[in-house]
């Protein structure tokens, strides 16, 4: 089964209120012992007729987690956190290295690759979304630079 049709399969079989937002191909950065920040990746789909919009995000597996945007100017990438992330209705967001993304501070234990990382999604319409996300090698480049002073 692939990883598409497994997380698929949680939204559905957990959520009847939700069933606006799909939750596709959800994954985090490994966080080797010591890291300070990991980046959580995925593509959000609103099947609904109404704009979405996610206002919160959780993960027992971090100290505290933030929305961010990567933002690029004078050749140097920058984050800076969101109070919210749009899904437009029939549209899809896109969590995706030097973009939006999910930011998991503090990780509390070594994450390693194939560890799968629960979070909670919660959205402007009161649901909540719950995700199995897998750990997956960093991605190059990692846009989180300005972390380390
Ligand atoms: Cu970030």
């Amino acid at each position: 089964m692939s990883r598409l049709v497994f997380a698929a399969l949680i939204l559905f079989s957990l959520s009847a209120t939700a069933d606006d937002v799909l939750v596709i191909d959800p994954w985090v950065a490994e966080a080797p012992p010591g890291a300070r920040v990991v980046g959580g990746f995925m593509t959000l789909e609103n099947r609904g007729d109404g704009d979405r919009s996610v206002t919160s995000v959780s993960s027992p597996a971090a100290r505290e987690m933030q929305m961010h945007r990567t933002v690029f100017s004078e050749g140097m990438a920058r984050m800076v956190p969101q109070e919210s992330l749009s899904i437009p209705a029939h549209g899809r967001l896109v969590l995706e290295p030097g973009g939006y993304h999910l930011m998991l501070i503090g990780p509390t234990k070594p994450l390693a690759i194939g560890d799968q990382v629960p979070m909670q999604i919660s959205l402007d319409d009161g649901t909540t979304l719950e995700v199995s996300a897998e750990v997956r090698p960093r991605p190059m480049g990692g846009g989180h630079e300005h972390h380390h002073h």
